[in-house]
């Protein structure tokens, strides 16, 4: 007494059996250009979503001063900005960085130096020789979003 509800689907199935090799191609196309499609959006959308925040880091006769004193993980661009006399650079070493440093910055000059920090405590200061021991040291601590205070 009871019909199968699924009886009429039959009739597509048997269709679908007798596609030319022509339309099966190109699916396979479309199927391939969907696939890099979406990687495209995948990597697009990771580079938009990984913006760094932006610290300014003055840098006098010898002395650094950070526009920003609480951090949290993930990506920085330092500007190391010379207001100073002499050249200066800016270095920053921690967990994760091997030799993350400018090049040497002139007077009146600025440059970039992009670095992504980690949980823990980094060094800031300047390489030329002599001027992290005359003041231009700045220990910067990393923690998981609340801010602990400065001591
Ligand atoms: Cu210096």
């Amino acid at each position: 007494m009871t019909t199968p509800p699924t009886a009429p689907t039959r009739h597509r199935a048997g269709r679908t059996a007798i596609l030319p090799v022509a339309a099966l191609a190109a699916l396979a196309t479309l199927a391939a250009l969907a696939t890099a499609g979406s990687l495209w959006a995948l990597t697009g959308a990771a580079g938009a979503s990984s913006r760094p925040t932006v610290v300014k880091a003055t840098e006098t006769d010898f002395h650094i001063a950070l526009s920003k004193h609480s951090f949290g993980p993930g990506k920085y661009t330092f500007v190391a900005v010379n207001k100073g006399m002499v050249t200066h650079a800016l270095e920053i070493t921690g967990p994760g960085l091997s030799k993350s440093n400018t090049k040497n910055i002139e007077p009146g000059q600025r440059t970039k130096l992009t670095v992504t920090l980690k949980k823990g405590t980094y060094d800031v200061f300047c390489p030329v020789p002599g001027h992290k021991a005359l003041g231009m040291n700045v220990n910067i601590r990393v923690g998981s979003g609340t801010s602990g205070s400065a001591g």
